[in-house]
């Protein structure tokens, strides 16, 4: 596996830590909390309507997988789970994806404040590459989500890769 689009990005395979048939998950190079990752479908559309069902059975799967073992793995006790399907909801990579990121107790003073962070964490001013994680640590991170998943990367038909992490 080389790149993977991820709207206006291209996404080393290094980041990335699960890939089914329709969708992958990639971990955060600005997370809001620790463990914020996001899961998209392959074909880069922009808005959540432009999902086929299959595309959309897939990345919800995926979602629920890569949930749980964020959860888990980040010592979590519930989810925030949210998509901004459009630029007045916030989003800025034109790209579906969800944003998945594990809550802890006393994580925010005020619960809702994570919507807040997650409005404006990769804004204009915020969204600077001196506030971005370093290559290094992303692939640490992905390499430690990646062993949580039973089973190798598969290229986009579906078919397993002989060597999957390039
Ligand atoms: W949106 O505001 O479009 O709902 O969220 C975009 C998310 O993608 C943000 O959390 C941002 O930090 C993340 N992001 C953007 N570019 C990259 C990248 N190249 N690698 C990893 N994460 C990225």
């Amino acid at each position: 596996m080389a790149t993977l689009r991820f709207g206006q990005h291209m996404i080393k395979a290094s980041a990335v830590f699960l890939r089914t048939e329709l969708s992958f998950a990639l971990v955060n190079r600005k997370p809001v909390v620790p463990g914020h990752v996001l899961v998209c479908p392959l074909r880069p559309v922009e808005r959540f309507r432009d999902l086929q069902p299959n595309e959309l059975a897939d990345l919800f799967s995926t979602t629920q997988r890569v949930a749980n073992a964020v959860e888990k793995h980040f010592n979590a006790s519930s989810l925030t789970i949210a998509i901004q399907d459009g630029p007045e909801a916030g989003q800025t990579v034109k790209h579906v994806h969800v944003h998945v990121l594990p809550r802890r107790v006393g994580d925010f003073e005020r619960n809702d404040s994570i919507y807040d962070e997650l409005q404006k964490h990769d804004k204009e001013g915020e969204d600077v590459p001196s506030k971005w994680r370093s290559e290094e640590e992303m692939a640490k991170e992905a390499t430690e989500l990646r062993g949580l998943f039973n089973e190798p990367l598969q290229d986009t038909k579906g078919h397993q890769e002989e060597d999957p992490i390039k």
